[in-house]
């Protein structure tokens, strides 16, 4: 069993190597244990330490978020053999002592997917002001009712992928994938569970970038979460406008034909049969969007399925030329992590927003 843990790291010279060193020598049922930092574009020494502590480092060579630098790290660690990937932080904030307790569920074959929450256990919930609580209790709430099922933490990227749930992801997000990644994975009926973890409510050092800004994270999150919605629910997403509309246009006739019933007039509503006749209209042109976007989700996900078995060859392939002929797999660093200076680009192509 070969544990990939992938750290997202933009600037974080100051914390990275503690991170490092936190992590667990041995884990009980994992053979081998291999390290990947994705720098993304850092300008401090953040490349530096990480390649001094030992791990291997994926660099974009400019900032591209978040979300490109988690396919950056999927990606890296697919093609190294991982068959868990962990994903944490590189500020510090998720302990890596409790990668054992995340990674749990998955070596036990209960699940293939674990996020960690802040929020199950009250005795864990971080100090963050009201307002962040109320805004992670919000989108998790979103995210659920998108998936069908309820999450606690739709936020947290502390978090652990069996090979094939990574394998199966496919998130377009550029400033986070937390949420949307919930959903995809959701959708394709991956088994997913959420382990209580204490998490640090602020970094060690330095500000946060992500999540600080409520209104700005807020709407960036919510856009990407609702095109992720679009896509995967496009029958509900455009079907559910028409009903809106439906309901308005219906209201406004309703009212004309009320007012009219009771004073044999159709003013002062008169520019209300009108107004609910566009609306009628427009739910109508709703439900036509509902039908074609429903028809177009049916060709993403027979897509989806050719890209899953087409990736999945690819990968197992490529672990494959880095395992012995007696299983074993080898220490030597694959060519595509950059070790010392040489550049390196990740084989997916970044998506930027
Ligand atoms: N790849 C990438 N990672 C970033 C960027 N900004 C922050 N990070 C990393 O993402 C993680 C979370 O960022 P942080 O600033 O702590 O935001 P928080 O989510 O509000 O805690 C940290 O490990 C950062 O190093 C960025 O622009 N690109
Ligand atoms: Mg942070």
């Amino acid at each position: 069993m070969n544990l990939g843990i992938v750290i997202f790291a933009f600037n974080e010279e100051r914390s990275i190597g503690g991170v490092l060193d936190r992590i667990p020598r041995s884990i009980e049922g994992v053979d081998r244990i291999q390290v990947i930092v994705v720098d993304d574009g850092s300008t401090d020494r953040t490349r530096a330490v990480a390649l001094e502590r030992g791990a291997q480092v994926i660099s974009h060579p400019g900032n591209k978020g978040l979300g490109a630098a988690f396919a950056t790290a999927i990606d890296g660690a697919l093609r190294a053999g991982a068959d868990i990937i962990v994903g944490l932080d590189g500020d510090g904030q998720h302990p890596p002592e409790a990668i054992p307790q995340l990674i749990a569920p998955l070596l036990g074959g209960q699940a293939d997917f674990a996020t960690a929450t802040r929020f199950a256990d009250p005795a864990l919930v971080p100090k963050m002001p009201l307002l962040n609580r109320l805004g992670n209790w919000l989108m998790a709430r979103i995210t659920g009712l998108a998936c069908g099922r309820s999450f606690t933490d739709a936020a947290c990227g502390f978090r652990a992928y069996s090979r094939d749930a990574a394998i199966r992801l496919n998130v377009f997000g550029g400033h986070t994938y937390t949420q949307e990644s919930l959903l995809d994975l959701a959708r394709k009926g991956v088994t997913m569970t959420e382990v209580p973890v204490a998490i640090r409510g602020v970094r060690e050092h330095g500000k946060s970038r992500v999540a600080h800004n409520l209104v700005r994270y807020g709407t960036r999150a919510l856009a990407i979460l609702l095109r992720a919605i679009r896509d995967r629910l496009p029958l509900a997403f455009f079907g559910g406008i028409g009903i809106v509309l439906a309901v308005v246009g219906a209201g406004a006739e309703l009212a004309v034909l009320a007012n009219f019933a009771l004073t044999g007039k159709t003013s002062p509503y008169h520019s209300f049969t009108i107004l609910g006749a566009i609306f009628l209209i427009l739910g109508a042109f709703s439900f036509l969007i509902a039908l074609l976007a429903d028809m177009l989700g049916r060709m993403r996900e027979t897509q989806e399925t050719m890209l899953y078995l087409e990736k999945r060859r690819y990968y197992d392939d490529l672990a494959q030329q880095y395992t012995d002929p007696d299983g074993q797999q080898q220490v030597t660093v694959p060519p595509h992590l950059a070790v010392g200076n040489q550049e390196v680009s990740p084989a997916v192509p970044l998506r930027v927003e």
